[in-house]
């Protein structure tokens, strides 16, 4: 059978199937490109001179490693001047990006985590780069973080790159899901699954369990009766997984199934969660749905959320769909 590149995977979306224009084709283009320029940076860790910290600090107050700026920086850089974008946001920038002046300006609006998972560089674990692309309301000439606030379910498309033993790309145009593998000669990411499916129940979860005793109530109950196994009142054993990387943990649950939850606890209650609802769960959510699971926070569908702030944090459960709505009514039981 004939190799497709994500090339050809891209142009007969346009073609045969008018599901993208040429400028969202151009925009996958450049991002994928530029994951496969932080595959090379990671691939050469200590070598590269890239591990560490930066000695500085994101709008969240994380230390940003050295290659959280160089990530950020590789995607600014490719996205800037194709035309095909009127603005980006970054987690690890505190404001939107514009588009130069000097650059013609597009329709659409590209967020992203230039790299997911970072306290796991320098142990060599696989990390990753999230992206989510909206369209820029109309009549929108300078885009401020007020055009970025659009429920999840607007977006266009989503993806992430994870980069591990091999270097993937995860895409969703609104139609299912492709995988797309890195071949490092040809230096072009090939198509290897499409239409990915996450089994509606499941038999492992993901989550850190060292908060547990941070949880609210209907998590605490959830997790315990998960643990209790065949004995428990769930009649069956789970098995559990924690990487740390969010892209790592869902493309384990897009390949064989499970939950990731990153719950809401005691100390980050305040903040809402740990993780960013733009550029972590709303684009995780598309692809999750995509493949036909859910998402939800444990009382609402994440897509459907209004998001208030650029960096807003949100709880997230995501995956086998009987086991999200399974979380869900331990919290309505609440
Ligand atoms: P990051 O974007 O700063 O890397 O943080 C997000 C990451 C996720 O990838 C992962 O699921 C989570 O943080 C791990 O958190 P913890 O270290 O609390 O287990
Ligand atoms: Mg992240």
């Amino acid at each position: 059978m004939a190799r497709v590149s994500l090339s050809r995977y891209l142009i007969e979306q346009q073609r045969e199937h008018g599901r993208i224009d040429a400028d969202l084709r151009l925009l996958i283009e450049v991002v994928a490109r530029a994951c496969k320029r932080i595959a090379i940076a990671i691939g050469k860790g200590e070598l590269g001179g890239v591990l560490g910290s930066a000695g500085s600090e994101n709008v969240q107050g994380e230390v940003q490693k050295k290659l959280d700026v160089l990530s950020n920086e590789i995607l600014l850089e490719a996205n800037e001047w194709g035309g095909h974008l009127a603005a980006m946001a970054s987690e690890e920038m505190d404001h939107p990006h514009p588009i130069p002046n000097r650059f013609p300006k597009g329709e659409y609006l590209l967020v992203f985590d230039p790299l997911d998972g970072s306290s796991n560089i320098d142990v060599n674990v696989s990390v990753g780069t999230i992206f989510s692309v909206l369209r820029c309301p109309e009549g929108t000439v300078d885009p401020t973080e007020e055009a970025f606030l659009q429920p999840g379910s607007k977006q266009v498309a989503a993806g992430y790159a994870v980069y591990g033993p091999t270097t993937l790309l995860a895409l969703t145009l609104g139609d299912g899901v492709a995988i797309f593998t890195l071949d490092r000669e040809q230096g072009s990411f090939v198509l290897t699954s499409e239409n990915l499916s996450i089994p509606a129940d499941a038999s492992e979860f993901a989550i850190n369990m060292s908060n547990q005793r941070h949880w609210e109530a209907p998590m605490q109950r959830y997790v315990a009766d998960l643990l209790a196994g065949a004995e428990g009142p769930r009649g069956k054993n789970f098995n559990m997984r924690w990487v740390a990387s969010m892209v790592a943990d869902v493309h384990r649950i897009l390949t064989r199934g499970g939950v990731f939850i990153y719950p809401i606890d005691a100390r980050i209650a305040k903040q809402g969660g740990k993780l960013r609802l733009l550029y972590e769960a709303n684009p995780m959510a598309f692809i999750v749905e995509q493949a036909g699971g859910a998402a939800t926070t444990g009382t609402e569908r994440i897509l459907d959320l209004q998001p208030t702030s650029l960096h807003q944090r949100v709880p997230v459960v995501l995956g086998a769909k009987n086991e999200v709505a399974k979380v869900a009514e331990y919290y309505r039981e609440a």
